[in-house]
């Protein structure tokens, strides 16, 4: 009772519990239909969707986690965030790695990446806690976003993707829009978030909040990447 009484409330004034809430509910909608999807799913492409059920699955855990955290305190569940991400980015990188696998994609292109996944989450969840500089910390995240942005578009991953065929390299064209566009919106938010005084009140005058901005760039790109995944493995069957 007193909960049903809490979710009405924070639907009414508290955008950002409110997107928590959403948030949770679109990446347990996400993991069921990945999970049930797998048993009509052919084999070859089986670990690809089971490992989008499994990026969106540990999100809504996370996600409920989180959810309650805000609403309790206020504040940022800063390290859930980063516990979140930094699970589930390298899982991101894992699908480009069973995408390419079939043209030539190997594990030390896929420790590559995973390896500068975890530089961009470490050094932004250090700028994030407030451990030195969030500039210099942010400076080389965004370094480390840059190459893998650099190795979906320009690297090997694109150079796999284009010899395994249409299929996949359309594929890899989508998910790379993803990490150009969809993961852009996390600087940005942290920009938000790490930005004081004036800089501060006017964003939040306006309505911006890091963890709106972190709770759509979510769910945007888990959903939306387990989605390309799940289309490939429907077209390429
Ligand atoms: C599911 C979660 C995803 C796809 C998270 C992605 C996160 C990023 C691309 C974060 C990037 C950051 C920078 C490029 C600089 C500032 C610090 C970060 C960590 C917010």
């Amino acid at each position: 009772m007193i909960d049903q009484m809490l979710i009405g409330v924070i639907a009414k004034t508290d955008y950002v519990s409110f997107t928590f809430f959403i948030g949770t509910m679109a990446m347990m909608a996400a993991s069921v239909f990945f999970f049930l999807e797998l048993n009509n799913t052919s084999k070859e492409w089986r670990t690809s969707v089971l490992v989008s059920g499994l990026i969106t699955f540990i999100a809504a855990v996370h996600y409920y986690y989180m959810r309650e955290y805000y609403q309790e305190t206020q504040e940022s569940p800063t390290f859930f965030r980063y516990v979140d991400w930094l699970l589930t980015v390298p899982l991101m990188c894992v699908e480009f790695y069973l995408i390419t696998k079939k043209s030539g994609g190997t594990t030390g292109l896929l420790w590559k990446m995973i390896l500068a996944s975890v530089v961009m989450l470490v050094t932004g969840y250090w700028g994030e806690a407030g451990l030195g500089n969030a500039t210099i910390w942010g400076t080389i995240s965004a370094i480390a976003y840059f190459y893998i942005v650099y190795e979906v578009w320009m690297g090997d991953v694109k150079k796999l993707a284009t010899s395994a065929g249409s299929a996949v390299a359309d594929a890899n064209s989508a998910l790379g829009w993803f990490v150009l566009v969809g993961w852009a919106i996390y600087p940005l938010g942290y920009l938000i978030g790490t930005a004081d005084g004036q800089w501060y009140e006017s964003f939040k005058n306006i309505g911006l909040d890091m963890n709106i901005i972190y709770n759509i760039g979510d769910a945007v790109n888990k959903i939306g990447f387990g989605l390309v995944i799940y289309a490939l493995s429907r077209k390429a069957s």
